[in-house]
């Protein structure tokens, strides 16, 4: 089933110079960027993005961190794309991530994972509207076999 998410490459991404490497590795599994763009996020576009996350301890921190400097945000399309994005970025924290995932790699702090992903299918369309416009977004197929 071909699905849309949400993924965000954090600030420590383009401050790192590791934007390549991370759109290398989504591309090379078979996924489509159907919209890309670079933002700077406001403090309530932030807030917005991780409103299921208001009341939690590392809120404030979040915020900082995602407003700190420009993110690439993208909608990724392909067969399963929330799940397997999901664990292609790996555990939330980078010391917890399975070895080889993006965060694994690249990540340095739980904040500083590097990468956004959509948690579900309600998610994904609740955060894709934050950032594009309907006619911003562009299907295409790739000539690229997804196995699973
Ligand atoms: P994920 O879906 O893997 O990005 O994880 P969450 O939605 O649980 O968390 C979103 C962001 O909140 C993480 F990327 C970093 C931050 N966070 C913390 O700083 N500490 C935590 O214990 C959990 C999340």
């Amino acid at each position: 089933m071909s699905e849309r998410t949400l993924v965000i490459l954090k600030p420590g991404a383009l401050e790192r110079g590791l934007v390549g490497k991370i759109i290398e590795t989504i591309e090379q599994k078979g996924f489509s960027i159907a919209g890309l763009k670079i933002l700077k996020l406001t403090h309530a576009q932030a807030s917005k993005l991780y409103k299921m996350h208001t009341k939690k301890p590392f809120f404030k921190d979040l915020i900082q961190h995602i407003t700190s400097g420009p993110v690439i945000v993208m909608i990724i399309e392909g067969f399963r794309a929330i799940e397997e994005m999901r664990r292609l970025s790996g555990a939330t924290n980078p010391l917890e991530a399975e070895i080889g995932s993006i965060r694994s790699k690249y990540g340095l702090t739980i904040t500083k994972n590097v990468i956004h992903n959509a948690e579900n299918l309600e998610n994904a369309k609740r955060e894709i509207a934050l950032f594009f416009k309907p006619e911003e977004i562009i299907s295409y197929m790739r000539n690229v076999k997804m196995y699973r």
